[in-house]
């Protein structure tokens, strides 16, 4: 097996002179990949010492070789993606609805891996872009392996999956110029939407701030297709799967996202890597909306329609467990990259429903991995291994195969264990995979179903059901994203749609590109006015405390460190953790001579990159920062952003040149500390019209 060379080998001088440490320990030594002891790990082997090398170094080439081919096809989509070890634990019995032990076996704890992802952007691509993001948690429980793949959006932009590869096709870099990356903004995507209808209720939440989350601590999943559970009666139950963040779910500014992507494009990574290494634990609730077929038939829409929501106001999430990440990936690649997710991996008492969409993944997922992993044999890697039961059956052999069988059989039926030796395993018809024996009758035919034809209903439901602020930003994201739109007849068919959305919203994308209104569209069905539902709302659904949430304080030498003293203690005693900035990333001289080393130098850290601000400045420190274009931007953009900014009043200058204009999220520190917390907690959203033009 091969060794992690983690320990440092003895010494041994190179050709540059240079010490090296060697080991003589067999279980110290670097190897080959097959076990051959290496002496030199730093020198090809040549011809004399300055003469070619030759081919007959098999380290040289086994190391080459194996760097050559160290990556793997990149998802088609999801590509870019952060992981997560952890638990799921049951804390409310569905013994009703299902026998799967994992939604029925109270208090048991199962491994889970969670995988986050932006959709459209390549492996390398920026965590911060406007996009959709992936939720993929797969449950080793002790019955296989099942992966809840969602997203946190609970629907969908097409309703069959033979749209698919067009929808994606559209979103990515365009085929010709190969770009824009991880970016929805552009003519294709633009083109794709306003020529399908069905994806403008997905448009609105794609939108919205759920497109640019704070943290991927702080986003909700949801596993959009309707499922079905299925009882020890053999009675069937359609269920839609809710993740709810403890943290609540948080967005950043649409300004701020562009900002962070240049100053930490690892923001969501960093964030969640960082939070579990310090213990900070990230926790979801599990939740469930389970409803009878004749509930489901009594809805103003079909549920096998992945564009439509069932409102939480009508059918209330039960919360049946909680997730907690408690652990990194050890290896990025062996893990969070190997990682194989598939809605066919399920689990007896939990089964699909007929949904066009859904249908179509049960094929695509399975497929990819062959592609991307290279063998059918994916499942043997660790990552994917079925870890709280053994797997085993007859298939076979194959590229990669890793297990060794014994014995004879490789059949079934056989009836070897006769003649005592080892059968091999047998099917379990009382305890093994069912389906829910759903009638079926129709003939073939590609249609869809007239059930599935009211495509704008739900989103003037969404958009009715924002808050003002949420509204503003909703219509400002599309106009961004029209601006950057170069055909206009793709930007007047999407107005032309958004009329029937919501009359008011057509209106200021409209006035937003400075572009008359067209007639509105067809719509195939006329939409109707439902009652909005609250619960699709972002803003308010945040805990009013400062946990998982960071604070920047910024130094500069002569800086109180009293007041820095005061600051952390407020921050930390909500919950809330500090990041000290100083111009100089050995830290500032405090007042009284104290060094404070800094957690960042004031250039790589601007203030894009917290959640409230304190500037805590002497006079001469502030003097000294208002020659730093970083240490303006770093107020002007905290006060664009609408964070909380607590400042001593010696800060005042700089607070002035950076345009900050007092408000209640801005405060004086050398009162009282904890005055800062208040607002810290929140965006001041009294502030935006005073920084920017919404639309
Ligand atoms: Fe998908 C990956 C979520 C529709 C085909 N999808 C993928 C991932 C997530 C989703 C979270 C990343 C998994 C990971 O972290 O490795 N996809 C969804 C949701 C959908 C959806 C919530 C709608 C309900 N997907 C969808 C359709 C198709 C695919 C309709 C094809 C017909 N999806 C794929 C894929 C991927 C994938 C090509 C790429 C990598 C992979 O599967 O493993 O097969």
């Amino acid at each position: 097996m091969a060794k992690t060379p983690d320990r440092a080998p003895a010494s041994h001088v190179g050709d540059g002179g240079e010490t090296h440490q060697t080991a003589s320990a067999p279980d110290a030594r670097l190897t080959t990949n097959h076990g051959a002891p290496i002496s030199d790990n730093q020198n090809s082997l040549k011809a004399g010492p300055r003469g070619s090398t030759l081919l007959e170094d098999f380290i040289l080439r086994e190391k080459i070789q194996h760097f050559d081919h160290e990556r793997i096809p990149e998802r088609i989509v999801h590509a870019r993606g952060s992981a997560a070890h952890g638990v799921f634990e049951l804390t409310d019995s569905l013994s009703d609805y299902t026998t799967a032990r994992i939604l029925t076996a109270v208090g048991e704890k199962t491994e889970v891996f969670t995988r986050f992802s932006t959709v459209a952007g390549g492996a390398g691509s920026i965590d911060t872009p406007r996009d959709v993001r992936g939720f993929a948690v797969k449950f080793y429980t002790r019955e296989g392996n099942w992966d809840l793949v969602g997203n946190n959006i609970p629907v969908f932009f097409i309703q069959d999956a033979i749209k698919f590869p067009d929808l994606i096709h559209s979103v990515k870099m365009e085929a010709d110029r190969g770009y824009p990356q991880a970016a929805s903004a552009h003519d294709t995507f633009w083109d794709f939407i306003g020529l399908t209808p069905e994806s403008t209720h997905m448009i609105m939440w794609a939108m919205s701030d759920r497109a640019i989350p704070r943290s991927l601590r702080m986003i909700e999943g949801f596993g959009v297709n309707t499922f079905r559970l299925l009882n020890a009666e053999g009675v069937a139950t359609l269920v839609k799967f809710h993740w709810r963040p403890k943290l609540g779910t948080q967005s950043t500014c649409w300004d701020e996202a562009v900002k962070i992507a240049g100053a930490d494009p690892d923001y969501h990574r960093r964030d969640l890597f960082e939070a579990i290494e310090q213990g900070d634990f990230p926790e979801w609730e599990l939740g469930v909306q389970l409803f009878s077929q004749e509930e489901a038939d009594a809805l103003p829409f079909d549920i096998l329609d992945a564009t439509k929501l069932i409102p939480e106001e009508d059918h209330p999430i039960r919360v049946i467990g909680r997730m907690t990440l408690n652990r990194n990936p050890d290896n990025f690649f062996a893990e969070t990259e190997q990682a194989a997710f598939l809605p066919t991996n399920i689990v007896p008492g939990i089964d699909f429903s007929e949904d066009p969409l859904l249908q179509g993944r049960l094929f695509s997922y399975q497929d990819t991995q062959l592609s991307r992993l290279g063998t059918v044999n994916f499942h043997q890697i660790p990552i994917n291994q079925a870890k709280g039961c053994p797997f085993q059956n007859f298939q076979r052999d194959g590229h990669m195969q890793t297990q060794v069988f014994k014995g004879r059989a490789n059949y079934e039926p056989n009836s070897l264990a006769q003649a005592g030796e080892d059968g091999g395993p047998r099917e379990d018809p009382k305890g093994g995979f069912r389906t829910a024996p759903v009638p079926v009758q129709g003939e073939k035919v590609r249609l869809r179903a007239e059930t599935f034809a009211d495509h704008y209903s739900q989103a003037r439901l969404f958009f009715r059901s924002q808050t003002e602020i949420e509204q503003a930003h909703l219509a400002s994201a599309i106009v961004f994203e029209l601006s950057k739109v170069s055909l206009p007849h793709v930007r007047e068919r999407i107005l032309a749609n958004l009329r029937n959305v919501d009359e008011t919203l057509a209106q200021r994308v409209a006035d937003g590109l400075n572009l008359p209104l067209p007639e509105a569209s067809q719509a195939a069905v006329a939409p109707i006015d439902l009652e909005p539902s609250p619960a699709l709302r972002i803003v308010g659904k945040y805990p009013d405390t400062l946990k998982g949430r960071k604070v920047a304080i910024l130094v500069a030498d002569g800086s109180d460190g009293a007041v820095v003293d005061a600051v952390r203690a407020a921050v930390e005693g909500d919950g809330g953790s500090v990041f000290i900035v100083a111009p100089k990333v050995g830290g500032a001289k405090l007042k009284g001579g104290k060094l404070l080393a800094a957690d960042g130098q004031l250039a790589g850290s601007p203030s894009v990159l917290f959640d409230a601000v304190a500037i805590v400045l002497s006079d001469e420190g502030c003097a000294d920062l208002l020659k730093e274009g970083a240490a303006v931007d770093f107020a002007k953009d905290a006060f664009g952003h609408l964070k909380a900014i607590g400042h001593t009043p010696q800060a005042q200058p700089l607070l002035d040149k950076a345009g900050v204009e007092p408000d209640a999220g801005v405060v004086d520190l050398s009162a009282d500390a904890d005055a800062f917390l208040a607002p810290a907690r929140t965006r001041q959203w009294d502030r935006e019209p005073k920084v920017r033009m919404l639309a």
